[in-house]
């Protein structure tokens, strides 16, 4: 069981970014099983992420722990609340979503940098995704921008393979930035299977594309705390939830997201 620090829980609200390792060392198998049971079956909601004539394979799905047994246990049995809760200094912790992403080996289509906040429809200062590798990794691990869950405004959400703006009309949002070209502080792991990433939702984080002979499989679970609550977006969000019924200023409704702790 990964026990939280209190440098840990310093680092993660200074940097928004914290690698908790061996978090999920024990569920590896549930979680790739789970995977492979999710890319057999996808759900509606699976992304397209590569255009015509790009190499490789991006699965890219959210949203299955209601119907994937494999990802449900994990995300109850490993102890992950409680990490949540210390990194996030909240009380209770609830589930907002799954997402797994595999890149194939030659799949060299970078994962854009991005941050997931603007895409979703709650905020908060207490929220925390975890990034599991199932696969080790080392060129195709996920970096994050330290500290950028601090800046001031959101960076604009794009489309990954369109490459054009998520919502309609203009918003008051920032270019999305070039971390290497302007020296940015970026935060990266050699990762064994079961390590994990947490990381903020205003994080700014991306991948390389994975150019080596072996796949890499991710899980990534999204977590929020006390403060989060719903909040309205300029269009249908990622994930969209249709007709969740919530309103402006309400925690995410229990029986669909349900309390871990
Ligand atoms: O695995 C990737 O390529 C990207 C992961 C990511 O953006 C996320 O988990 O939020």
């Amino acid at each position: 069981m990964a026990v939280v620090t209190g440098s840990m829980a310093a680092d993660y609200a200074r940097d928004g970014v914290v690698l908790v390792k061996g978090l999920f060392a024990g569920w590896v198998e549930e979680l790739r099983a789970g995977v492979e049971r999710n890319m057999a079956d996808p759900s509606p909601q699976l992304m397209a992420t590569l255009k015509p004539g790009e190499a490789g394979k991006f699965f890219d799905d959210y949203c299955n722990w209601q119907r994937i047994p494999e990802f449900e246990r994990a995300i109850r049995g490993s102890g992950v609340a409680d990490v949540a809760a210390a990194l996030m200094g909240s009380e209770r912790v609830q589930l907002f979503h799954d997402h797994v992403l595999v890149k194939e080996p030659g799949t060299n289509k970078p994962t854009p940098w991005h941050t997931d906040g603007p895409y979703y429809f709650v905020e908060g200062r207490q929220t925390v995704s975890f990034w599991v590798p199932l696969d080790p990794v080392k060129e195709a691990s996920l970096r994050c921008v330290a500290g950028s869950h601090l800046w001031p405004k959101d960076v604009l959400p794009t489309r990954w393979m369109a490459e054009t703006n998520f919502y309609p009309g203009d918003h008051d949002y920032m270019p999305v930035p070039d971390p290497d070209a302007e020296g940015m502080r970026v935060l990266e792991w050699e990762m064994e299977p079961g390590d994990a990433v947490a990381f903020h939702y205003r994080t700014l984080h991306g991948t390389r594309g994975n150019t080596t002979t072996a796949r890499r499989r991710a899980f990534s679970l999204r977590l929020v705390g006390d403060d989060a609550r719903y909040v309205e977006r300029p269009g249908p969000t990622s994930p969209p939830f249709p007709g969740h019924g919530m309103v402006a200023g309400q925690r995410l409704r229990e029986d669909w997201f349900p309390y871990l702790n």
